[in-house]
């Protein structure tokens, strides 16, 4: 077993590390959810979900939008944040008030106060989506935490090394549950297995994922 710690709150919502600069927050936004769900609704009417390609030429499995002042995108020629979201041609949505600030709270709850996130990816997954091991380093600014919030059903989230080959662990993330990953845990390879198919209250047929990252 890992050297686990584990701190509780009074409400359901407890902390456990998941190596030297990540925190996983169970519970987190439980109490916020149907108010995070609005604000991405918001958010999806103005950029809607769509299949990015990868630079390869294959469909991501997973549907994507996002807020801020920039946007991840993938195709031919790459991936990259950019200030213009290419299905719309416009600016990507700001990113709500609301939204900023429960990612501010949770990176502080994780030991990285001063978080100013510029993006927030949305990630949408039907049943059957996935995502494959990958690191996250489109972000000029690594030394900053990324925030995960989950929302809706469950999935196995797989994390690893620094490397693509090696040993790897898995864990449940559940509704309402937000990840901070920072320090050395920042350039960890990551993925997510295959959606279960079930129904959830607040998400229906579907998990969202929501990264908060600081670009610059
Ligand atoms: C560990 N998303 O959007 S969130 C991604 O559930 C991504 O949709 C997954 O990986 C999802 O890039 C995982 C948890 C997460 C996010 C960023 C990380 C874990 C991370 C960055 C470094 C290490
Ligand atoms: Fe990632």
């Amino acid at each position: 077993m890992q050297d686990l710690f584990d701190i509780h709150d009074e409400d359901g919502v407890w902390q456990e590390a998941l190596g030297s600069g990540a925190t996983w927050i169970h519970g987190f936004l439980v109490a916020h959810a149907d108010e995070v769900m609005a604000e991405i609704d918001r958010v999806v009417a103005q950029a809607p979900y769509r299949h990015l390609s990868t630079p390869g030429g294959k469909r991501m499995s997973v549907a994507m939008s996002n807020c801020g002042a920039e946007g991840w995108v993938s195709d031919r020629a790459g991936y990259r944040y950019q200030t213009i979201d290419p299905l719309t041609a416009t600016v990507w949505p700001a990113m709500p008030a609301r939204l900023r600030a429960l990612a501010q709270q949770a990176a502080g709850d994780g030991g990285y106060p001063g978080f100013e996130p510029t993006v927030c990816l949305i990630n949408y997954y039907a049943p059957g989506a996935r995502m494959g091991l990958h690191q996250d380093r489109d972000e000029a600014n690594l030394t900053a935490p990324i925030v995960s919030f989950s929302l809706g059903l469950p999935a196995t989230f797989i994390w690893g090394g620094w490397q693509r080959v090696g040993k790897t662990q898995r864990i449940m993330l559940r509704h309402g549950d937000a990840v901070v990953w920072g320090g050395e845990d920042r350039l960890r390879f990551h993925g997510v297995a295959p959606l279960k198919d079930g129904e959830h209250a607040v998400t229906g047929r579907a998990r969202i994922n929501l990264t908060f990252r600081q670009t610059k």
